[in-house]
């Protein structure tokens, strides 16, 4: 490789400082997996840096190249494994961004699945009119990047199916969820459309409990923990990157397990 230009290479000892900085934050460092370390980032600085101009830049370009190979290597029919009832977790551990006295609770009754972007019919859903669909249930394992993962059983609605039947355009890139908790999140289509992903209404055959996200959970085995959003209030799909909670903080946002 050429020299780099003298200004760019003073750069190189800041940026490698901040990078040494960020590194540190555990957060950071699930970002990039084990796939970077300070030694790798230093031979490649020389390089990024011609093209980038901070080290979080560079970082979410990291992020975000891990992402292309992950979709790219997504195989739709490949399966999770699935689990008998006796290796179901008990109790299943709960999870936020927040305590479990946090919870929100959300009214059955004036429950709305609110629809929008790109999809034909948007009539908001009513937690009955789910129920009354076509119902089916798995027992897989949740894995959380905090470092534990536990087998539990969810029950709902097939979602590519729900996404055929509200006729959404499933050329389109992404689908997108909003919580009633305010948390966020996004998939890729193709795991969208996954036959096992479900659109879950119960946990281990009962109605979903507040803590594990009633009324509303979207259950992925093919993805990390936080890629799960409970208490869903809006679906929507789109071809604009919509990001998520965790993944707007670093996460990885593809977040395949
Ligand atoms: N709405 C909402 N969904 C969420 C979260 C959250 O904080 N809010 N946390 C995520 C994370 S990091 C995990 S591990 C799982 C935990 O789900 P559980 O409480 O059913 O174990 O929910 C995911 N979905
Ligand atoms: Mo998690």
């Amino acid at each position: 490789m050429d020299k780099l230009p003298d200004d760019i290479q003073s750069d190189k000892g800041a940026i490698l400082k901040e990078a040494e900085g960020l590194l540190k934050d555990p957060s950071r460092r699930r970002l990039l997996g084990n796939i970077l370390t300070l030694g790798g980032l230093s031979l490649a600085t020389g390089v990024i840096i011609k093209n980038y101009h901070s080290v979080d830049e560079i970082l979410r370009r990291i992020s975000r190249f891990n992402d292309a190979a992950q979709w790219a290597l997504f195989n739709p029919k490949l399966m999770a494994p699935e689990y008998s009832e006796a290796d179901i977790a008990n109790p299943f551990p709960f999870n936020a961004f927040y305590g479990i006295k946090q919870v929100p609770h959300v009214d059955a009754a004036s429950y709305r699945l609110q629809l929008s972007g790109q999809i034909a019919d948007k009539r908001p859903w009513t937690l009955e009119s789910l129920r009354a669909l076509p119902q089916t249930s798995q027992i897989t394992r949740h894995i959380c990047v905090e470092g534990w993962s536990a087998i539990g059983k969810w029950g709902g609605v097939r979602f590519s199916d729900f996404l055929k039947r509200i006729g959404a355009d499933t050329m389109c890139k992404y689908v997108g969820f909003k919580c009633a908790d305010g948390y966020y999140t996004s998939i890729d289509m193709p795991t969208a459309l996954h036959a096992q992903t479900l659109l879950t209404l119960t946990f281990r055959d009962h109605e979903l409990p507040a803590w594990y996200g009633f009324p509303m959970k979207l259950r992925m085995p093919t993805k990390l923990g936080y890629k799960n959003p409970k208490h869903i209030t809006d679906i929507f799909v789109t071809n604009i990157f919509p990001g998520g909670y965790w993944e707007d903080k670093g996460y990885n946002w593809f977040g395949g397990s």
